[in-house]
């Protein structure tokens, strides 16, 4: 059976990553992550954005993959699995998931904002949520940025490609940990509904896609992914 996952950060909020819509108490209250992770943020204000994608890079360094992450690197000893994910952690690669597809980047990739050449510097150590940071300097003059999609950016095109075909492939469409309001992203699961093939939602609150999606299951990944599989084969074997 293939399998095709798409997550959003919500698979990663067991691991203490906090979500974008929860960030009201989250680690980065004071800001609004909508504001941050944009173009015109960027513009803006690049040491405020530089310093809290630098916090965020440093939290990921202290959390693990939790069981909704293992349960979906599990699946590939019985099925072929492919993962499409939103976030821009590595909990899915560092549970054992291969193929992953960041369709928004990786915190852990860098590159000069003028001439786009990978940065693979040091960077300063932050151990505490911090504001304004001054982002280094690429050999042309440029800023280093990190290498993710912010909004009003374009998605790459290799990863977008690769999940438009996991998911015409898909024999079923697991959606995890996501509020489904982010385009294109939010496009794979109607186009998998558009084939005809189950969409399977699992999310604590609901969603947009809930009420199209074949099942919506109103529970945590951790709970609701380790079982999942082998229901999903009994359903559709
Ligand atoms: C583009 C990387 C075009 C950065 C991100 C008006 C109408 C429609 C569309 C638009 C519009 N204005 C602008 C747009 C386009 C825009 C968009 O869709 N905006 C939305 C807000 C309306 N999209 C873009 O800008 C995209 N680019 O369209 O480019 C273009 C083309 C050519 C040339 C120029 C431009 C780029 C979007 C990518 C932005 N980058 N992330 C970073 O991470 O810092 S988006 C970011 O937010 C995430 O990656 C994700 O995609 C999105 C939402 O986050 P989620 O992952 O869904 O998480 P969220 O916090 O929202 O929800 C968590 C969910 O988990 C909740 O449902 C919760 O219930 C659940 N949950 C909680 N705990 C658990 C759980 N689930 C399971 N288990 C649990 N334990
Ligand atoms: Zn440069």
């Amino acid at each position: 059976m293939r399998v095709t996952v798409l997550s959003g950060a919500g698979i990663s909020a067991e691991s203490g990553v906090p979500t974008f819509r929860d960030s009201k108490n989250g680690l980065w209250s004071r800001f609004d992550p909508y504001q941050l992770s944009s173009i015109d943020g960027w513009l803006q204000n690049p040491e405020r954005v530089w310093g809290w994608y630098l916090w965020r890079h440093h939290l990921l360094t202290q959390v693990e993959p939790n069981e909704g992450h293992r349960a979906i690197a599990a699946w590939q000893d019985h099925a072929e699995v492919c993962v499409i994910t939103q976030n821009v952690d590595d909990l899915h690669e560092r549970a054992g998931s291969r193929p992953v597809h960041h369709l928004h980047g990786s915190l852990f990739e860098f590159r000069c904002a003028r001439c786009g050449l990978p940065y693979t510097g040091e960077l300063p150590e932050i151990v505490e949520a911090t504001t304004d940071m001054e982002p280094p300097r690429c050999r042309c003059g440029g800023l280093i940025r990190p290498d993710i999609v912010w909004f009003g950016e374009p998605l790459p095109e290799e990863p977008w490609q690769r999940a438009v075909e996991a998911t015409e492939a898909a024999d079923v469409m697991v959606v995890v940990g996501t509020s489904a309001i982010v385009y294109p992203a939010a496009g794979l699961p109607e186009l998998a509904l558009s084939r005809g093939i189950s969409v399977v939602e699992v999310n604590p609150e609901q969603t947009p896609l809930s009420a199209s999606a074949t099942v919506s299951i109103r529970e945590p990944a951790s709970r609701a992914l380790p079982g999942l599989l082998h229901r999903l084969t009994a359903l559709l074997n």
